[in-house]
């Protein structure tokens, strides 16, 4: 069952993770590199002047103080919380080691903030924000990385706000009313029963309510996040009036029913911004709150920080670098206006509009390899891509396959990668890069048992 290729050999029979021992198995697959900057609780989203801070305060700010906000512990988590309390089968593709992180068989990083929904409900908290790390075995480009940040959030009431004329009718009603004042279209490309339709057992009428509510809240977001920023471009433009325009699309997860993914067109491409539905009357009684109902959803940080603030490349989050940290320093919150008062605080105006200014690139360097796999065992590339993550870290830009044929008398498949060596913050040295190579190609050759051309 050695599913990973990029399993560490020789594996000791237990890692220490933050302090705690594990025992490893046939699962066991994550590598120095990532062991390495796993911390007690998420860093970038709560680091000053850090653009995923920016944007986590402008979204905490955006849903309101009714929201608690959470601030995730560990990633290390039980299958149990990140996959079955939220229905997701022993055989969907998302649990394979070729995806998912394991410290063990029961035992991964965290690949969503719906890990927590179980524990966060079970703690009785009804209205929630919480941010974490998460982690995913993926390909490598400009905006993949294997560390990303979500938040989720969440929201679920009693059968009794959920009256005519109730808390939630009220709350839907207030958020609407200053929807309609802005300039903003909204598209339901989306049947009821394309996007799971009601949960059985769901009053339908209490369930048509929680996702009013549900869209509701989720189109003041993106207006608060995008609003302005596509006025300032339209205007730039000479355009003017171009209203934003949001989209709901039906979508599946098991842990939701209906289930919508919402999008945002900016910049002239539509923009996944996050996953939400009605959550799943089994994740609520596993909490132990079994007359509650409710929505949840998952935004990704990195992908909405990159278009809103036009960062190029998803390694940029990760340096320390003073040419894009100080690109994010806040506004002085204490300007003295020209009448001599104190003018209100522009924090929460200012560094949505604020746009990076790249540095200049480095060169690149590429260098390309071709193999033979074996015939006897499975190829999957994100173990090629960690091999290349775990070597050569923050200074490959992407891996793209350029060739992929079958010899037509011996049946052997085989493939050609190009790894483009570039350096975010400095010029690379050929020495260093054709080091890295030669041992990115001894591990590819010693841990996927493949045969360079
Ligand atoms: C989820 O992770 C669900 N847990 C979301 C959810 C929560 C649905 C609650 C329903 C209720 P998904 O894998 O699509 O879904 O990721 C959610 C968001 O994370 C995406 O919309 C995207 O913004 C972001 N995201 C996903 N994969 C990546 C990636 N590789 N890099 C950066 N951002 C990503
Ligand atoms: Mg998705």
């Amino acid at each position: 069952h050695n599913f990973s290729g990029s399993r560490v050999s020789h594996l000791p029979t237990t890692i220490t993770i933050l302090g705690k021992e594990y025992p490893t198995d046939d699962y066991t697959n994550i590598p120095d590199s990532i062991l390495s900057r796993l911390a007690p609780s998420p860093t970038l989203p709560y680091t000053s002047n850090h653009p995923l801070a920016l944007l986590r305060d402008q979204i905490e700010a955006s849903i309101g103080p009714n929201y608690t906000p959470i601030q995730a512990t560990s990633p290390v988590v039980s299958t149990e919380l990140n996959f079955d309390d939220l229905g997701i089968a022993a055989d969907h593709p998302g649990r394979s080691p070729t995806d998912t992180y394991y410290v063990n068989r029961d035992t991964c990083l965290r690949t969503h903030t719906s890990a927590h929904e179980v524990q966060t409900f079970r703690n009785k908290h009804e209205r929630w924000l919480l941010t974490a790390d998460v982690y995913r075995r993926d390909e490598i480009d400009a905006s993949h990385y294997p560390i990303f940040h979500q938040v989720e959030g969440a929201a679920i009431f009693a059968h009794e706000d959920y009256a005519p004329g109730g808390k939630v009718e009220r709350e839907c009603i207030e958020m609407e009313r200053k929807l309609a004042g802005a300039n903003f279209e909204i598209e339901d490309v989306v049947g009821l029963s394309e996007a799971g339709g009601y949960q059985s057992h769901h009053d339908p009428r209490e369930a048509a309510l929680a996702v009013r509510h549900l869209k509701a809240t989720l189109n003041g977001l993106a207006l608060d996040l995008f609003g302005e920023r596509h006025a300032f471009d339209a205007a730039q433009k000479g355009g003017g009036s171009e209203p934003l325009r949001v989209r709901w699309i039906p979508a599946f997860f098991p842990f939701t029913s209906p289930s919508y993914e919402v999008e945002v067109w900016f910049r002239g491409k539509w923009l996944e911004i996050l996953g939400s539905g009605v959550v799943q009357q089994k994740t609520l009684d596993k909490a132990g709150v079994p007359d509650r109902l409710g929505w949840a959803f998952g935004l990704g940080l990195e992908r909405i920080a990159m278009v809103l603030y036009s960062i190029p490349d998803i390694r940029l989050f990760w340096t320390k670098d003073p040419r894009f940290l100080g690109q994010f320093a806040s506004a002085p919150t204490n300007q003295v206006s020209a009448a001599g008062g104190k003018a209100p605080s522009t924090k929460a105006s200012k560094p949505k509009l604020l746009t990076f200014k790249p540095y200049s690139k480095y060169p690149p360097c590429y260098k390309d390899v071709s193999f033979w796999l074996p015939q006897e065992r499975k190829f999957h590339e994100n173990d090629l891509f960690e091999i290349v993550r775990d070597r050569v870290g923050d200074l490959v830009e992407d891996v793209v396959k350029i060739d992929d044929f079958v010899h037509p008398k011996t049946k052997k498949q085989s493939l050609c990668y190009r790894i483009n060596y570039r350096s975010m913050d400095r010029s690379l040295e050929n020495e260093e890069v054709n080091q890295l190579h030669s041992d990115v190609l001894n591990r590819l050759v010693d841990q996927l048992a493949i045969e360079i051309r």
